[in-house]
């Protein structure tokens, strides 16, 4: 059976570009939301899109759509989406592999004379990754309603900025309202970021579901005081409070035997001085849970733990909610697609869930969605060394290609 297939030359190409741009002076890639560094990799978006010929359009919370009106216009479009802003000291891969195979695929389509059903719509989403300005996801909730657009622009950076004047600042406060386009559908190509498909030597993940997200930042204060002079059990030391909290989160996680985890991601003391017991610890805790039940148990065991903990070691303790996204189950339609058009490809495929956080998990709130995974070497991610071969990339954007297709024409793909 003969299939479509992308142009892979451009695609990896056009990775690989956007993979340099934004990075700092030790070399490491570092696009955070609404920076200047994102800017270029926005501006570099825009420009391929103004290449495909295709209609931009940029919303209040800076997300960007190329939209092609090939037919239907003003129908509910299919969408394409992910990010381009990354974490720091980022791989290339994480989210600008979505949003560029879903340029290719519509650019694909286009040179091959395809006549869609509806527009086909690619979307990068603004500050998914969440590390300036939290919560992550935060354009595409935005975008589904999950969160009010005015208290989204007012949010504060961890640098003291605002993500209204950030995004005004670097020319991406678009006019549109967000939501302006209900997806009829909406399909997420990304790298799986974790061991699975590499372990088990399968190509494509048909993602079915996305596990619970806890975000908070925990506050301890004790006393600053000498560390030579003051014996321990007179201290109020809030650096050992936090490296409590620390170990209980690992221990519990561990002992679990279920998928929990959690992470202490940011940490940071105050005086911070070498010889001064920490006044104030202040740091973040990521627990994530597949169910729902499972996640509170944990946030109830962790509010437990910190009572202890305050009256234990003579220390107040304040937490504030960063994030709290339940689970998401995909569509099921979309994740047979997917499988159907692996298996036209004869690549084996395999359902999962996935472990991080994604745009899918919230355009599922406004219309069908369902995602692809392509293995990760070593499962890395959040790191330079995340990988994932040519092979793999190209077997991803095709099987983004047929899904598409079948969307675009009511049909299996062909
Ligand atoms: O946190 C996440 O899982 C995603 O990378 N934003
Ligand atoms: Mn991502
Ligand atoms: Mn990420």
């Amino acid at each position: 059976m003969s299939h479509r297939s992308i142009d892979s030359a451009r695609l990896l190409v056009r990775i690989a570009e956007l993979g340099e741009i934004g990075r700092d002076a030790e070399g490491r890639l570092v696009r955070l939301a609404a920076s200047d560094t994102e800017k270029l990799g926005r501006d570099r978006f825009v420009a391929w899109l103004e290449d495909a010929g295709l209609d931009i359009a940029v919303d209040r919370i800076g997300n960007i759509f190329g939209i092609w009106n090939a037919a239907g216009v003003g129908e509910k479009p299919i969408m394409i989406g992910s990010h381009i802003d990354t974490v720091i000291n980022a791989g290339i891969y994480d989210g600008c592999y979505g949003v560029l195979s879903g340029l290719e695929v519509i650019q694909t389509l286009k040179s091959q004379g395809f006549e869609p059903s509806r527009p086909i719509v690619v979307a990068a989403f603004t500050n998914e990754e969440g590390v300036r300005y939290a919560p992550d996801m935060m354009g595409s909730l935005v975008y589904s309603g999950g969160l009010d657009i005015t208290t989204a622009l007012k949010t504060m950076g961890t640098d003291g900025t605002v993500l209204g004047d950030e995004l005004a600042r670097i020319g991406y406060a678009g006019p549109h309202a967000p939501g302006f386009m209900t997806p009829h559908a909406y399909v997420e190509l990304h790298i799986e970021q974790g061991p699975v498909l590499e372990r088990e030597g399968v190509s494509v993940g048909a993602v079915e579901n996305l596990q619970g997200i806890s975000w908070q930042k925990v506050t301890i204060d004790g006393d600053a005081n000498h560390a030579g002079t003051t014996p321990i059990s007179m201290r109020r030391d809030a650096g050992y409070a936090a490296a409590r909290v620390i170990t209980f989160l690992r221990d519990r996680a561990k002992a679990s035997n279920t998928p929990t985890v959690a992470t202490v991601g940011c940490i940071a003391f105050e005086p911070n001085a070498i010889n001064v017991i920490p006044s104030r610890a202040t740091f973040t805790v990521d627990l994530r849970d597949p169910d729902e039940d499972r996640l509170k148990e944990e946030e109830t065991a962790l509010a437990a733990f910190l009572d202890l903990l305050s009256s234990d070691e003579k220390v107040s303790i304040s937490v504030e909610r960063l994030a709290r996204f339940e689970p998401v189950k995909f569509d099921q339609a979309i994740v047979r697609r997917i499988e159907a058009a692996a298996r036209d490809r004869g690549l084996a495929c395999k359902r999962m869930t996935s472990g991080a956080g994604h745009d899918a998990q919230m355009i599922a709130r406004m219309a069908p969605s369902a995602m692809i995974f392509v293995p990760s070497r070593g499962g890395i991610s959040h790191n330079p060394k995340e990988f994932t071969a040519d092979t793999d990339l190209v077997a991803g954007a095709n099987i983004l290609l047929d899904v598409i297709c079948g969307l675009a024409t009511g049909k299996r793909p062909e």
